[in-house]
């Protein structure tokens, strides 16, 4: 409700990518647009696809079930339906309906006159998804390389293919990606404690039995400044947080796909460069 001043403003037409009035309303809270309807047709239609694979599969046990691609040998074929056909366009329309959806963010920007920083962050998550199930697969020459869709078969996926190249920690990329996910969480527990700390001051010592205001950024600044000599500011935290975030996903999808199109070795022999140097002889 308190909202319904500001919407009445920034409810209005223009800034859609494709489908001009067309689409260019609301259903409830929500904006549709050309790519809401896209996004609701792949997704009803993928989701669908799931469920009818499930049910000429094995199993209902939500654990198991598993929609696989389609074996090595069909190599960059179409597979039969039931032989990976299924994964195939369950794989195109989850890519559409991943697509349309970050396009339906991007009209929502420019409805409200906003960056894009929000639709081009979910991009680099679409685009590690695109690496697991496009990319490498299209590099290794099979849909086949693709992950099953299913709960544990996923985890196995993961598991089979990490010991494949006997110990994937080894792999440089998934050194730095790893690095970039862990200091990410450092980033917003320290983000997340310090904004809390500022709304709720009642435990400070210096108000104590008093009934404390909340503080200003300037207390959120001289908190770091004092502990570490150095505050990164209000802004400068959030462009932080998403370049790490970003760069989690990004070298998640480097160190998977240069597994196999540019690596086939063990991921721990990939260090005898440093005991090939020539500076040992
Ligand atoms: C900060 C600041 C914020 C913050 C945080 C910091 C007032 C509300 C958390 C402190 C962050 C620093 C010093 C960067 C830490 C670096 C890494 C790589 C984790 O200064 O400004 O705004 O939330």
């Amino acid at each position: 409700m308190a909202l319904l001043s500001f919407e009445r403003k920034y409810r209005v037409r223009g800034g859609t990518l494709l489908g001009g009035d067309l689409f260019d309303f609301w259903v409830g809270p929500f904006y549709v647009g050309f790519f809401g309807v896209t996004t609701a047709f792949f997704a009803i239609l993928g989701t669908a696809l799931l469920i009818y694979g499930a049910a000429i599969g094995p199993t209902w046990n939500i654990w198991r079930i598993s929609i696989a691609p389609p074996d090595l040998s069909y190599g960059l074929a179409l597979a039969p339906l039931k032989e990976g056909g299924l994964w195939q366009i369950v794989t195109v329309c989850a890519l559409g309906a991943f697509i349309s959806w970050a396009l339906r963010e991007v009209e929502i920007c420019r409805k409200l006159g906003m960056g894009y920083h929000v639709p081009f962050a979910f991009s680099v998550a679409i685009f590690a998804y695109a690496t697991l199930v496009v990319i490498r697969p299209l590099l290794l020459g099979a849909w086949g390389h693709g992950f099953p869709y299913g709960i544990f078969s996923h985890l196995d996926w993961v598991s089979n293919v990490g010991y494949q190249y006997l110990h994937f920690h080894y792999n440089p990329a998934h050194m730095i990606a790893v690095t970039f996910f862990f200091t990410t969480t450092l980033a917003l527990s320290l983000h997340g404690g310090l904004i809390l700390s500022a709304a709720n001051p009642g435990a400070s010592i210096t108000e104590a039995g008093k009934q404390a205001e909340v503080k200003t950024p300037e207390y959120e600044d001289t908190f770091f400044r004092d502990i570490i000599g150095y505050s990164i500011g209000t802004l400068g935290i959030h462009r932080l947080g998403l370049i790490l975030a970003l760069n989690a996903g990004f070298w998640s999808a480097v160190c998977i796909v240069i597994s196999g199109p540019f690596w086939n070795q063990g991921w721990p022999q990939w260090w005898n460069w440093w005991l090939t140097l020539p500076i040992w002889n």
